[in-house]
Order: C-alpha cells, then structure tokens, then sequence
C-alpha cells in the first residue's frame, strides 16, 4: 500500500493552492488536516516548482519552512522537506523533518549528495532536466521511460559515490517537470521499468496540468482531485512506495478500493 504524502506548499505563489496557506499559523493547521485526513508524510515546501517560477532565496525559504516544520514535527507529524536547496535540507532536518524531498535530484546544489550522506535521512530523488524557468525546453526524448529511467539510475549511481547507501533513497519520474501530457502518461503507464532500478517509487501527478486537460477548460484546480485520486490507485497497482497530493481524502478512498480488492482476491 503506497504511503500518502499530503503537499504544504508555503509559498504565495503555489499554483495549487493560491497561497492559501502562506502564513505560518495557516500552514500548521493544514499541516495537521492532511495527517487527520490520513496522510503517512506532510511535504512542506518554501520554494514553487511551478513551471516557470523564479527561485526564493534559500533563507527566504527557510523562514517560511522552518517554523512550520517545528510545529508538525512538535505534534508527530512525519515530514519532509521539498527543497533544492543542501542548506535548507539541513537546517529542515535539525527542526525534525526526516526525509529530503528533491525535486533536483541532487542536481540543482553541488553540495546535497554530501549532506545526505552524512544525515541518515531518507533521500526522494526526482528526475529533473532544469529549472522551472527553462523545463519546457528540455522536453525532447528518444523513448521516455528509458531515458528518464538511465537517468535516475545515473544519480543513483553518482549518490552511491558520494556513500549514500541506496536503502534510504527513493526515485520519483518528475511527472511535469519537462515533460509533455504524452510522457507523463507514458511513464505512468510503465512504471515496472522504472521500479527494475530496485528503489521504491513516489509519484506526483496531483494536480497537474496534464489532468486539467482532462477536464473541460473553465474547470477549477480542485476538480483534478478525481483524477489524481484514480492515478493514486493506478499506482497501488504498480506497488509504488508512495504518492505526493493535495487532497488526502480523495487518494484514500482510491486507495481503500485498492485494499478491498486485494482482499476479495483472497479465495
Ligand atoms: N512536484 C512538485 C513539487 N515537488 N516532489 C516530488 N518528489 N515529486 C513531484 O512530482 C513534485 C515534487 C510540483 O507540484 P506542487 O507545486 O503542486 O507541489
């Protein structure tokens, strides 16, 4: 059963969000929902990935990240820290998250691969070409799946160099993070080949825009929770180590239909 990671975006600008919960108090609070709702990890993040988003200055993104951390750690809450960035990854994990959330895949700081040899946190490598404000143009694959998948295990070969011990790493394929509609879809649809590279997998799709062209054009943000929810069972089915949302309720009930099925199996 994949563990649910429920998203708090502490950014104004989250496009998922609207920055809704931008200030500490706010955060904390959804913070808490996500893990009453059922989430196994709360991802809070200070720096939008969204594409085309400018960067915050790590100690911009650490004061609205750190505080909120405390508070969710303070109160059991198993968090993880979406950032880019060694130094926030540090001073997240000195505050009690115990996973970094990557979305670089160690790329974006020379110095990441080197603090996550030297915490024993969990490490989420994503598969990533660039920043938000250049992704779109490094879209351009031979095969997808193959491609994104020599990749990760490129990182996983250079973590391994730098000590990590694989145990504590997890890849994700960057759904949306240069990437077309066409090869999200694809990498959905074949993630055996990516679970071969012997790492669990975490899977992103909540919200993106790939499941908005699903939906009529005028429809809102949240009406891509059903969408996302049925991904979430589609990746129980590829026994996938977890999947990041927004909307906690909805991916648990895809998961509860997941659960009961794998029971009437049972003979
Ligand atoms: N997507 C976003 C941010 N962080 N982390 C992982 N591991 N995987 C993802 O797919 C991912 C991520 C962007 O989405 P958001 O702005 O809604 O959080």
């Amino acid at each position: 059963m994949p563990r649910v990671m429920g998203i708090l975006n502490v950014t104004p600008d989250s496009f998922s969000d609207g920055g809704q919960f931008s200030h500490v108090d706010r955060a904390i609070a959804h913070g808490l929902e996500l893990r009453n709702q059922g989430a196994d990890i709360v991802d809070v993040g200070g720096e939008s990935t969204r594409p085309g988003a400018e960067r915050v200055p790590p100690a911009q993104e650490q004061q609205r990240v750190i505080p909120v951390i405390e508070a969710l750690a303070a109160e059991g809450v198993t968090v993880s820290i979406d950032t880019m960035n060694a130094e926030t990854a540090v001073a997240a994990a000195k505050a009690g998250a115990s996973i970094i959330n990557d979305v670089s895949g160690g790329l974006a700081d020379p110095e990441m691969y080197r603090t996550v040899a030297e915490t024993d946190l969990f490490y989420i490598a994503m598969h990533w070409r660039g920043h938000s404000s250049e992704m779109a143009s490094l879209a351009n694959y031979t095969d997808v799946v193959t491609d994104v998948r020599a990749e990760l295990k490129d990182r996983l070969v250079e973590m391994m160099v730098w000590g990590i011990n694989p145990d504590r790493v997890v890849l994700d394929p960057g759904l949306g993070f240069a990437k077309s509609a066409r090869h999200n879809w694809a990498l959905l649809a074949r993630l055996d080949e990516l679970s071969s590279l012997g790492c669990p997998i975490l899977i992103g799709a909540s919200r993106k825009r790939f499941l908005g062209k699903l939906l009529p054009a005028d429809a809102a943000i949240t009406d891509r929770d059903l969408a996302t929810a049925v991904i979430s069972n589609v990746a129980a089915q590829a026994h996938v180590w977890g999947v990041r949302v927004h909307d906690v309720a909805s991916t648990q009930v895809a998961l509860s239909i997941y659960t009961e099925l794998q029971k009437g199996k049972k003979r």
